[in-house]
């Protein structure tokens, strides 16, 4: 195809277009703006703590859901001064439907839009895709929500005067760093109000007889400093949930160019909400948040975001059989074979119908030089039983593609 539409705007294919049917597709979907789907549910939660338990923001955080998901470079990476030769930005991590428009890959890509329209406290939601591996918890396409909050530099100093000891915990300023910019007690003051808030909101979030069990550790984000990620302990392991910091310095101040440099600082957070609602509702695959089927999404039809007393737990319908198919091939001499293309042209075939993908063996023929790679893909329907004549069609259209897609050679 010369020619890529997304959302009714035509994008011109270049050498670096690499956003397949299958992706673009989801793209109409919105799952976060469809009434009582999972994702939209664990939102308008998260919303709603902040509308009620967070008296003290000023404007209130305003919600943002339609932002369409195209963006250029500039927005989703320059913004966030995330460096010209970052790996993210790389066609085998990102899809771009050509060099000047990409499919966003965070809801950090509308900071700066959002802050230059005015808005200085904002919760936006959206969503991402990014070129990654197959398994439960990821797929290429899901949602986020960008927390943003803006404080008067002056206000933090008179108000807070400083950080707590359990934060002392939390921060260790010798290997998550201040900006050099900012003044310790600003930093610690903007950090301070980040991590109680977020601990609430997981608190109000997953609402139970346990007490929740949460642990932060050190990030690295281009955008903020300090930063960390917040892990929540789900079924006895440690889940990431969130990554957050205080915002760069040089993002706020080009927001407020009428304002003398540093008078605005702020902090900002990214969620996952699949893997949220994954905790919340017990949904064991991120392949069921784009299920149509009535017996996924009717599960959901009664709860109320702002009553805990309304969440449910979610029922499999049933345990449908998988079916695992190994393909070995040779990589074509002098190439290398990027992962997440194979991944690409997989879920192109198979869809959903594809739960994981691994590889079980590669080597270089002591021989020839010809290196050999073996993944073992593993089939299964969310939604009903199939046969093994079925998905032995569906894996040799997936050999064909790999042929035709990434010329290997199938032994
Ligand atoms: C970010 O995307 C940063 N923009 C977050 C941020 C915002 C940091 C503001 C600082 C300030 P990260 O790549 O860790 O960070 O992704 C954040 C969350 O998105 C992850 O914790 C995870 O919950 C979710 N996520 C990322 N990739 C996938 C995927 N392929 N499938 C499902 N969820 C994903
Ligand atoms: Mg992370």
């Amino acid at each position: 195809t010369t020619v890529t539409t997304v959302l009714g705007i035509q994008y011109p294919a270049d050498s670096w277009t690499n956003a397949t049917p299958h992706i673009v597709a989801k793209t109409e979907r919105a799952l976060h703006r469809t009434p009582h789907h999972p994702v939209a549910i664990v939102a308008q939660r998260i919303a709603h703590f902040w509308s009620t338990q967070v008296p003290d923001v000023h404007p209130p955080m305003r919600v943002v859901n339609d932002m369409p998901p195209v963006a250029t470079p500039a927005a989703n990476f320059d913004s966030l001064l995330i460096a010209p030769d970052h790996p993210g930005r790389s066609p085998s991590d990102t899809y771009y439907l050509n060099q000047h428009s990409l499919l966003r890959t965070h809801t950090s890509a509308h900071q700066a839009q959002l802050l230059a329209r005015g808005v200085p406290n904002f919760l936006c939601i959206a969503d991402c895709y990014r070129r990654d591996e197959i398994d439960a918890s990821h797929y290429p396409v899901f949602h986020q929500m960008e927390g943003f909050r803006s404080f008067e530099a002056s206000d933090l100093k008179v108000l807070t005067g400083g950080a707590s000891s359990a934060f002392d915990k939390v921060w260790d300023p010798s290997v998550n760093p201040k900006q050099t910019v900012h003044d310790v007690a600003i930093s610690a003051a903007v950090g301070h109000d980040l991590v109680t808030k977020l601990e609430a909101m997981c608190r109000f979030l997953f609402e139970s007889s346990q007490p929740l069990e949460m642990r932060w550790n050190k990030d690295y984000f281009p955008f903020t400093a300090p930063s960390w990620e917040l892990e929540v302990k789900y079924q006895g392991q440690w889940l990431e949930v969130l990554g957050s910091g205080v915002v760069q310095q040089p993002i706020m101040d080009a927001a407020h160019p009428t304002r003398p440099a540093g008078s605005v600082v702020g902090w900002a957070f990214g969620l996952g909400l699949e893997r949220l609602a994954m905790v919340l509702f017990g949904i064991p695959d991120i392949r069921l948040f784009w299920s149509t089927d009535p017996r996924f999404l009717d599960q959901f039809k009664d709860v109320d975001p702002t009553d805990p007393a309304s969440l449910v737990t979610f029922k499999p319908f049933s345990a449908y059989p998988p079916c695992t198919k190994d393909v070995a091939f040779w990589v074509p001499k002098g190439t290398v074979l990027v992962d997440n293309n194979l991944f690409d042209v997989v879920r192109g075939v198979a869809g959903d119908l594809v739960e994981n993908v691994q590889q079980i063996d590669r080597f270089v023929h002591p021989k020839t030089g010809r290196e050999s790679r073996c993944f073992r893909i593993v089939y299964r329907s969310m939604d009903r039983n199939v046969t093994n004549d079925e998905i032995n069609a569906v894996q040799d259209r997936v050999r064909a593609a790999l042929v035709n897609e990434l010329q290997v050679e199938l032994r």
